[in-house]
């Protein structure tokens, strides 16, 4: 159905990476209704030839695909399942697709609740940040049924540069808190790995072109090792988001009853550095809580 452009579609959540993935479906071609919590930010969308909506449910009335990027579960559980939310304005034979990050569990209770008023959903998370959502350059992770996916491919193809197909509902989810260990992981290591260097007397710059040409390099050590080297801490996946992946990360490690002992370590860190106010921040503002725990001064 969905290589045809015409297929109307909403898009709720229009955040960091939400907006920039709705204004690609826009570019695309497909009429796009929107909505946001706070107004203020589909304001861009709409100049571009979006509608705005009231509510989710007004938004979704008349698409035949609707997809959501929101912060976590309880966001889901509010736009979808709340008194106003997609549930009460979605009909039979419309794809709802969640990109947000969240746990599998909640991926699988959406797709009951809709599958019992015949309507196919697919989990969808999506990697990169703000910068590769802009660009259309994202990397998709689905869960679901082959045949909701295959319909709705085009319209995922218009916000990035692949999409994996992981398995049945939740699938995506899982493997979206996958990636996220080994993010975590990274960024731990690396902002250890500076503050270690310095502390011992290395030149940042000279540890950051070693890191990124020797055989652990990374675009992640690349491109965080440079901002940590400029102070740019601006947001392009806020710490709080990285928080509360490591909390869902911990709770499926819990459930699979697989240890996650580096995961522990770096949700300390994280849980510190939000502590110290750096929540908004981008999530290498990590390294905040890793120079603390040093003794590192620093102003910024
Ligand atoms: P942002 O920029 O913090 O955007 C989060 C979006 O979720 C934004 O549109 C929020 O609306 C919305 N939100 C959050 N809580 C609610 C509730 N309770 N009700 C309605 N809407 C809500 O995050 P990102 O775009 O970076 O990330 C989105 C997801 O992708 C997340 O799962 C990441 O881990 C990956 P607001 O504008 O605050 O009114």
């Amino acid at each position: 159905m969905t290589n045809d452009t015409h297929v109307p579609v909403a898009f709720l959540g229009t955040g960091l990476m939400g907006e920039g993935m709705a204004h690609n479906i826009l570019k695309a071609g497909y009429p796009l209704t929107v909505w946001n919590r706070t107004k203020t930010k589909t304001a861009d969308l709409e100049a571009a030839g979006a509608s705005v909506a009231a509510t989710p449910a007004e938004a979704v009335r008349e698409a035949d695909v609707v997809l959501y990027c929101l912060s976590d579960d309880n966001a889901v559980e509010e736009v979808v399942f709340g008194e106003t939310g997609v549930l009460t304005g979605a009909r039979a034979g419309q794809v709802a697709i969640d990109t947000s990050t969240v746990h599998p569990e909640t991926s699988r209770r959406q797709a009951e609740a809709y599958g019992e008023r015949g309507i196919d959903f697919l989990d969808a998370p999506v990697f990169g940040s703000k910068a590769e959502a802009a660009a259309g350059e994202l990397w998709v992770v689905v869960g679901g049924r082959s045949e909701v996916l295959e319909p709705v491919r085009p319209i995922l193809a218009a916000m990035s540069q692949s999409i994996h197909h992981m398995g049945e509902v939740g699938a995506g989810a899982t493997m979206k808190l996958v990636g996220n260990l080994v993010v975590s992981l990274q960024l731990q290591a690396l902002s250890e790995a500076f503050v270690l260097a310095a502390k011992g007397g290395l030149e940042l710059p000279d540890v950051h072109a070693v890191l990124s040409e020797i055989d652990i390099r990374s675009p992640l050590i690349d491109n965080v090792g440079q901002a940590l080297i400029d102070r740019d801490f601006t947001t392009s996946f806020a710490l709080s988001n990285l928080l509360k992946d490591t909390h869902l990360i911990s709770r499926l490690g819990a459930e699979q009853g697989v240890p996650l002992a580096g995961l522990d370590a770096v949700r300390e860190t994280v849980t510190a550095a939000v502590n110290q106010g750096h929540g908004d921040e981008n999530a290498s503002a990590l390294i905040k809580a890793v120079e603390q725990q040093a003794g590192v001064q620093r102003d910024t």
